[in-house]
């Protein structure tokens, strides 16, 4: 039986998982979690206790966390796209970018996003002033990184490519990429043209209203 994605498509580290499904064309069903619903929400924290998306169920197996999912599928639902090079070397690389992309380019926009949705009162200027000062460091390092190389980790679509892609458009909307790091633009262009990507966003797009900080009007 093909496993269950439990997942919004408007969220960031799903469509990290959805890209990385998309990309082999691997079967799968798609549970579609919304956590406003409070039964929803409860079900979601029957699977993983702090009621975060994604979660795949396969058979007996529970996994949340997007980056082992995808590992995970590159074991026991391998396709064409091998997410995890088999040389060492380069799956370090591979994983020191997705560590940076997880923790450094969408933790920072969550919280900007995030804040947002507070009441005015519990807002935190300080902590939104640090997010965005952390994003700008991260497009900086991510723009020498990538030079000359066709995806994060160098010619092959990787791991890292699947959580840049969702991070990198995000990003932007909350912290505009610099056109000084010319770099960074065009990979994040590519990224938003590859069709995998390109199917999950315009899956998304219907929900581009919950958007706090208001829809772009773009990409
Ligand atoms: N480290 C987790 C992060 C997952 C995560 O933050 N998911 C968000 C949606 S993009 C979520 O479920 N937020 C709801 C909440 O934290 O209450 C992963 O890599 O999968």
């Amino acid at each position: 039986m093909a496993p269950t994605l439990h997942a919004h498509p408007f969220s960031t580290y799903c469509q990290k998982v959805l890209v990385a499904l998309e990309e082999n064309a691997t079967p799968f069903t798609f549970h579609q979690v919304d956590l406003g619903d409070a039964s929803a929400a409860e079900a979601l924290g029957a699977l993983w206790p702090f009621r975060r998306f994604p979660v795949l169920v396969d058979g007996a197996l529970v996994l949340p966390e997007a980056s082992i999912i995808i590992e995970y599928l590159d074991l026991r639902h391998p396709g064409p796209v091998r997410f995890i090079p088999a040389d060492p070397d380069a799956a370090l690389e591979v994983r020191l970018i997705d560590r940076v992309i997880d923790n450094d380019l969408m933790n920072p926009t969550q919280k900007v996003v995030f804040d947002a949705l507070r009441p005015a009162h519990a807002r935190d200027a300080m902590g939104v002033a640090q997010a965005r000062d952390r994003l700008r460091t991260t497009y900086g390092w991510l723009d020498s990184r990538l030079a000359g190389r066709a995806w994060a980790a160098g010619e092959a679509f990787t791991l890292a490519d699947c959580g840049a892609a969702p991070a990198l458009l995000y990003a932007d909307w909350v912290e505009p990429i610099p056109a000084e790091h010319a770099v960074l633009r065009a990979y994040r262009a590519r990224l938003l043209a590859r069709p995998s990507y390109a199917r999950v966003l315009d899956a998304a797009r219907p929900y581009r209203h919950l958007f706090p900080l208001g829809d772009p009007g773009r990409d």
